[in-house]
């Protein structure tokens, strides 16, 4: 090898280091204060006090880079305890800091503070964070907006702005009041009053026209949504009119860019959307409506947002309207969900696991539970409930330690699963790696994953009242052999259970 050769490769290797310890030197730490008070707030003609974070519906926006760590202060103000989750984030060997109630750590009660260490490891794009004390999170939630490291680009063309869009549910009552009933009475929890775009339910609902939250647009630009799905029980169709969009990222993970006219968005998830305002100077709706692919009565209504173009001209009278797929159209939801594909790149590879050690079949189902000595009034003896393998899952009422997973989405498909023949067709190649999967009904679905990641996690349907049901369990993996893969050390002050 000549001289010349040696130094090029040395230079390399000096320019690898210094690149290296860049990337070490840009990992940023961030501070937030989350203040969780009680507000007024007024939608369709009611007013009425809720828990937030900093007075805020929806609650901050969190913003990083890619590996940044984030400690976030929680001063509960509020009258409860609560607990703050940080979907999506895998938490690496750090379960103290996940959140779920009684399963990592007990509430922050109300006049007590709880600082939580929030590690982001190879996350990016959008995820979100929300309160994880029975229905808590239908006011307590916000974005998490992970960008990619210093001197990293997004793998698609820079957009010339983005946007957060939260999907949420409104209630009219008491959000805390209406769970707790419905657990003591084993009644039906209430269907939400609207849903909702950035807070706002849109020209659609009752005394909401004035407030409907608009996007400005400049003709000719690309814009990225970072939608998140905040809704408490229902998945979402969502569209624009006029626009075709461009899915790019699913969970804080890219995907091979999907162009299509709508998603469908499971509650939990997030996706990364671009779309060009490519269309004449006008008003268009975006809007967001239920999925449902079960025959239960579910809230028929849509929320919409104004994609309003900027310039000298007249609107017409009534902004555009998309096409969406109908409410209880399974295979529009199913066709969009089976064209998501990890990008799978170089720069953003995946790491499906090919040997597995351990399996595990997992039945969920609705079931009814008998009331003991007449304990609830349903009129029909029974209460509704859920399950896992059979068995619904009681919160303990101390702390179960859980961490965070992703996994791979290697199969879904219709009817029983065949353990023989439907191993067959999974994807080995570019599965998404996501945190929440929308199960269909009457079907089945396979994931795979590393048991990386040593604490206890809890599985737990994102419907929340499914969830409150029972549709729920905790993973235990244990510490590995050496240190680093093992718990990092319980923080001096955990809130403690009482
Ligand atoms: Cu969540």
């Amino acid at each position: 090898m000549g001289t010349k050769n040696m130094g090029f490769i040395l230079g390399l290797i000096g320019f690898l280091f210094l690149d290296g310890l860049l990337l070490c030197m840009a990992r940023e730490v961030h501070h937030y204060d989350f203040v969780l008070q009680e507000a007024n707030f007024t939608r369709l003609c009611s007013t009425k006090s809720m828990l937030t974070v900093n007075g805020s519906f929806p609650g901050p926006t969190i913003q990083a880079r890619r590996g940044d760590t984030v400690f976030v202060n929680v001063i509960n103000q509020g009258r409860y305890g609560v607990t703050i989750h940080w979907h999506g984030v895998k938490q690496p060997r750090n379960p103290w800091s996940d959140g779920p109630e009684n399963i990592t750590q007990c509430p922050i009660a109300a006049g007590t503070n709880f600082t939580y260490e929030v590690i982001l490891s190879d996350e990016e794009g959008t995820l979100w964070w929300h309160a994880h004390s029975d229905w808590t999170r239908a006011t307590v939630h916000g974005a998490i907006i992970i960008l990619p490291a210093v001197g990293k680009t997004y793998p698609f063309p820079t957009p010339y702005k983005e946007q957060t869009i939260i999907l949420g549910s409104w209630f009219k009552a008491d959000v805390m009041a209406m769970i707790q009933n419905s657990i003591e009475t084993g009644s039906t929890p209430s269907n939400s009053d609207a849903f909702t775009i950035n807070g706002q339910p849109g020209d659609l609902y009752e005394c909401s026209n004035e407030t409907t939250y608009r996007l400005p647009v400049q003709s000719g630009k690309t814009y990225l949504l970072r939608i998140v799905n905040a809704v408490m029980n229902e998945e979402q169709f969502f569209g624009i009119a006029n626009h075709s969009l461009t899915v790019v990222a699913q969970d804080a993970a890219y995907i091979k860019p999907i162009n299509t006219t709508y998603i469908m968005i499971t509650p939990g998830q997030t996706m990364d959307v671009l779309f060009t305002a490519n269309q004449n100077l006008n008003h268009y709706y975006m809007a967001s409506t239920p999925y449902v692919d079960s025959g239960i009565r579910f809230p028929n209504t849509t929320t919409t947002a104004i994609v309003q173009y900027e310039g000298n001209y007249s609107a017409s009278s009534s902004p555009f309207f998309p096409t969406l797929p109908s409410n209880t159209d399974i295979d529009s939801a199913q066709n969009f969900t089976n064209q998501i594909k990890s990008l799978a790149s170089k720069e953003h590879p995946i790491n499906v696991p090919k040997n597995i050690s351990t399996r595990i079949y997992i039945a969920v189902s609705l079931n009814r539970l008998l009331c003991v000595n007449d304990s609830c009034d349903t009129g029909t003896g029974d209460r509704q409930a859920a399950s896992l393998n059979n068995i619904s899952f009681a919160t303990p009422q101390i702390d179960i330690l859980q961490a965070y997973y992703s996994f791979y989405l290697v199969g879904t498909g219709p009817g029983n699963y065949n353990n023989v023949t439907d191993p067959l067709s999974y994807n080995l190649v570019d599965p998404p790696e996501v945190n929440t999967i929308n199960l269909p009904r009457n079907g089945w679905a396979a994931i795979r994953f590393l048991a990386d990641n040593p604490g206890v996690w809890f599985m737990h349907c994102h419907l929340e009242r499914h969830s409150t049901w029972g549709m729920d369990t905790v993973f235990i993996v244990k510490n590995g052999r050496y240190s680093n893969q093992s718990m990092l050390p319980r923080p001096a002050y955990m809130p403690p259970c009482s």
